[in-house]
């Protein structure tokens, strides 16, 4: 039996925080904090594994919606703490207790990592640890957000070594109740990219799914992860190097895309807002590519002057890693995702300046292959800016207002932050939004079918697009490097399409020409997409109720009695324009979803195996992937 002593109750009043207030522990409690939890556990695990401590990581979404974390290192030390508890107990009861154990040298401390294996076991309903080490096999189990249910005993023996925690969090406290295999796949395939000699083995029991991932080659296997489907202009280029404490591990290639697409980490976990060590990264190749450029004479005196760092890194795909000692970490922005570290600037910068310097001398052909690539962005960086310069400016056939005055219905109203651009499928849904909107703030640009696929399409390509120029005129901030939100006409760009596949599909089409061409838009939470309702429903003359799906159809119908008409709308065309307006632009009915680049990597890869060549990995990833759970991935 638990005996309630002093300690116990300052124990249980500490968890008891957690519970009342968990976004202070883990951030949110959406599917991003629920995930969280698994990440402190298995954070664990994986800091065994980098102490040289077990090699292999077993994640099992088990079918009551708990998960079982496993790995084969020393295994949690058994022994009596000084309190008179089991060093497993203090471990997942007590707040911070070894607050991401001091062994491995490189800790990190930024953002919310480390808050403890107690937090987990706080936010809980149960929680079960079994350690394997002494000879034994050791349980532990605890209920109700960290109350001991069974203090450790023995439980057999064993000659294996290792932790084995499976918890059930406490769904009431979350928004989201089941677990997302393809997020922990994700995470845990940029772990196994990260350290070499980590085997991580995922399954999903409900849905008898299973992924493996090692990759001995590390950096170089996610680089070629990132390019997959991508003509590569050469081999993964890899190179490393130590200064002053801080390792820098860096992989990168060129593909014929022109995207550009950075990854950082620090201490193996991800920068996602980039820092110093990205500035450095940048600095470092301009450096070298227009040094290489100007000893081989390259670049003709006329042409005027420099590669700047956009043509060098058009087509790039790169992972940066540093580990970097603790006590030199810093971390900066809101959600600390931003390395601070100043040092880690001129060291990466150095390192990558020295090694592509003698990469590119030692390799002339891929040298020459990517400055051609280079200088042709420069050139067409340079035409496109002209021709945009002379269309703002112009009067003549190509002028902005003309290209715009076509097909732009403006708002009215001189507070760009309140106005808001319709983006809207078809001409005939597009005459519905003008007739009635709010023309103070509401703005209207038809979008006739499809637009052009961009994952594969130049400054120059847009240029000579009438349907992505209107969009990009309309907008008025420019475009590529030159875009900047602050002068954007409208606060909030709102796709609208039917709710059928086509819509989806222009959907993924405008996201994608967004998160190439006007990415700080997305980041800046500025572009959304409008859901038209699925059906409406109505009720002898007390008029109609709009319904947002499927799910909520059923809800209603169980309320509903006597007689009542459902109408299933098939697009926005169908709605009159007083129905399209109430249901879907009203800003006090509408339900608006912002589409959100949480992983700008990741989108990038999907929008590439959405939108690039190949077939096959496109439909596989729509049955995979049916419910177009793309659009939600989208989104926070
Ligand atoms: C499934 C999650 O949590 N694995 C872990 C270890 C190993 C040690 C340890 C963990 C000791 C006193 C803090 C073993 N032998 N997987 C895991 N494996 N924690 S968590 O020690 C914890 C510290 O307080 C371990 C020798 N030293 C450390």
């Amino acid at each position: 039996m638990t005996k309630y002593d002093a300690s116990s109750i300052k124990i249980l009043e500490g968890l008891e925080a957690v519970r009342k207030r968990p976004g202070m522990y883990i951030g949110s409690t959406d599917k991003k904090g629920l995930h969280h939890l698994v990440w402190e556990i298995v954070d664990n695990a994986i800091d065994e594994i980098i102490n040289g401590f077990g090699d292999t990581i077993h994640i099992t979404i088990n079918k009551d919606e708990s998960i079982t974390i496993s790995d084969n290192g020393r295994g949690v030390p058994i022994g009596m703490h000084e309190s008179g508890k089991s060093t497993p107990e203090v471990i997942y009861t007590v707040l911070h207790a070894g607050g991401k154990f001091e062994t491995s040298g490189y800790k990190v401390s930024g953002g919310l990592h480390g808050v403890g294996a107690s937090v987990v076991n706080a936010l809980s309903k149960k929680m079960d640890v079994t350690i394997y080490t002494d000879g034994k096999i050791s349980n532990i189990r605890f209920c109700n957000g960290g109350v001991v249910e069974s203090p450790l005993k023995t439980i057999g023996e064993t000659k294996k070594t290792g932790t084995t925690v499976t918890f059930l969090p406490d769904y009431e406290m979350f928004k989201q109740s089941s677990f997302s295999y393809t997020t922990i796949v994700e995470r845990m395939q940029e772990s196994a990219f990260l350290l070499p000699n980590l085997t991580v083995i995922i399954k999903d029991e409900a849905d008898n799914k299973e992924a493996k991932f090692h990759y001995e080659n590390g950096l170089v296997s996610f680089v070629e992860y990132i390019n997959e489907g991508k003509k590569v202009l050469h081999k993964v280029i890899n190179y490393n190097g130590t200064k002053n404490d801080i390792e820098v591990n860096i992989a990168m290639q060129y593909s014929e895309s022109y995207n550009e697409n950075i990854m950082s980490f620090v201490n193996n976990v991800k920068t996602s807002d980039g820092g110093s060590h990205e500035v450095g990264f940048k600095t470092g190749i301009t450096k070298a590519f227009n040094d290489y450029a100007k000893n081989n004479n390259l670049i003709k005196g006329n042409s005027g002057g420099n590669l700047n760092g956009e043509d060098v890194r058009e087509g790039l795909s790169a992972v940066i890693s540093l580990k970097i000692p603790e006590r030199m970490l810093q971390f900066e922005g809101q959600t600390k995702g931003k390395l601070g570290t100043p040092e880690a600037r001129s060291i990466t910068e150095s390192i990558t300046y020295e090694s592509l310097k003698f990469f590119l001398e030692e390799n002339k052909e891929i040298a020459l292959l990517i400055l051609d690539k280079a200088m042709k962005s420069k050139i067409a960086r340079e035409a496109a800016r002209k021709a945009r310069e002379a269309a703002r400016k112009g009067t003549g056939k190509n002028s902005k207002e003309r290209i715009l005055s076509e097909k732009l219905t403006k708002a009215t109203g001189k507070d760009y932050s309140k106005n808001e651009l319709f983006l809207v499928e078809g001409d005939s849904a597009g005459g519905s939004a003008k007739t009635h909107r709010n023309r103070e703030t509401q703005a209207i640009l038809p979008l006739r079918g499809k637009v052009l696929n961009c994952e594969k399409a130049s400054t120059h390509d847009i240029e000579s697009n009438a349907e992505l120029k209107q969009i990009e005129y309309a907008i008025g901030a420019g475009l590529g490097a030159d875009f900047d939100p602050k002068d954007s006409n409208y606060g909030k760009v709102i796709i609208m399409t039917d709710a059928d596949v086509d819509g989806s599909h222009i959907q993924i089409l405008l996201i994608t020409f967004f998160y190439r061409f006007m990415r700080p838009l997305i980041e800046a939470g500025m572009l959304y997409i409008a859901n038209p309702p699925l059906y409406s429903i109505e009720v002898g003359n007390k008029g109609k109720i709009y319904i947002a799906d499927d799910n909520e159809l059923e809800e209603k119908k169980k309320t509903m009695k006597g007689n009542y008409k459902i109408q299933r709308f098939k697009g926005l065309g169908e709605m009159n324009a007083d129905e399209l307006y109430e249901t879907t632009m009203d800003p006090q009915n509408r339900r608006l979803m912002r589409v959100n680049l949480t992983d700008a990597a990741l989108a990038e890869k999907r929008i590439h195996l959405l939108m690039g060549d190949k077939v096959e990995p496109r439909k596989e990833w729509i049955n995979e992937n049916v419910d177009f759970t793309l659009e939600d991935d989208f989104r926070k």
